[in-house]
């Protein structure tokens, strides 16, 4: 399974390495896990979202990282000042291009923080693009609180699925004290675990995984009909998101594909959805009046 893609830069020197650092942190970069050893020094910077393009043609400027932003202007009037500080007025403008619209429908400059290493910077003119305006959670955990009912029945995959789960939740942001997981016998006990832990109002979502299988399982329509009326029951009635991660599959090996072998990962997603939906909540609220998202 592909988890992400790192770009990895060499700094020439230990100070161009900390002005680096110092300017994507300038920047809001979400931070991610730094070290510090003998043999060398890391500081990681993280985005939502990441991708690997080639380009046959024409690049749009000599930087080998293009970061896609919202408030382009903003982002440039933090770039400048930081380049001002760095490197004096002078030195600041030649280091920074002019914002240009490019031939993808977008702007972008493009800013050299250290001498020959280049970043652009760009944004949608259109950042909708064309689409209606709809109002979609975010996908940062970072402060949400998160409880995860998995079940031992079929353990070989629940663990997979709840390693997928905790991959998502830590690295979009989530504390490890605030993730519980309770482990329950099978599916079956899977809702009245979740109902039990979200009214106790002290988690943000419910994810719940687990695995039926049809083979082996007795009246499997009955248990998986009940199991997810429970888990969306618990869900209505709490008003706390609960994501559905319990799989049910013909075959143990259909199951082990979507626990992280040809079909993703169910319990990774099931996080995410946990997540989008904590903030689409939050956002209808302070839509509403009543909360700030
Ligand atoms: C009993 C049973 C069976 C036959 N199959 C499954 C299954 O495929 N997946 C699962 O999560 N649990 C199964 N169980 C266990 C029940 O969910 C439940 O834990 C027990 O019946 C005890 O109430």
């Amino acid at each position: 399974m592909i988890k992400g893609i790192t770009a990895v830069r060499q700094a020439s020197t230990p100070a161009v390495f900390d002005k680096l650092a110092s300017f994507f942190s300038a920047l809001g970069f979400e931070r991610g896990k730094d070290w510090d050893e003998e043999q060398s020094r890391g500081r990681a910077f993280l985005a939502p979202l990441g991708n690997l393009e080639f380009i046959d043609g024409v690049l749009p400027s000599n930087a080998d990282v293009f970061v896609e932003v919202t408030s382009l202007d903003s982002v440039r009037e933090v770039a400048e000042k930081w380049l001002a500080q760095s490197w004096g007025e002078a030195e600041a403008a030649s280091r920074i291009t002019a914002t240009a619209d490019t031939d993808w429908k977008s702007r972008l400059f493009t800013v050299e923080p250290v001498p020959g290493v280049a970043f652009s910077f760009w944004e949608w003119l259109d950042p909708l693009q064309g689409k209606p305006v709809a109002l979609e959670g975010d996908l940062s955990a970072e402060g949400l609180r998160f409880a995860i009912v998995v079940a031992r029945w079929n353990a070989v995959i629940t663990d997979r699925l709840l390693q997928g789960s905790l991959d998502c939740l830590y690295r979009s942001g989530a504390k490890k004290e605030d993730v519980q997981i309770l482990r329950v016998p099978g599916a079956w006990e899977i809702p009245s675990a979740a109902r039990k832990v979200a009214e106790t109002g002290k988690v943000d979502a419910v994810i719940t995984l687990g695995v039926l299988l049809r083979g082996e399982t007795a009246h499997y329509e009955a248990i998986y009909n009940e199991v997810s009326r429970g888990i969306g029951q618990s869900q209505q009635e709490t008003g706390i998101p609960h994501a559905f991660g319990v799989l049910t599959c013909e075959t143990l090996e259909q199951a082990l594909d979507r626990a992280g072998l040809k079909a993703g990962n169910k319990g990774f997603e099931a996080a995410s959805a946990a997540i989008e939906m904590i903030s689409l909540h939050r956002k209808v609220a302070a839509k509403a009046g009543s909360v700030k998202a």
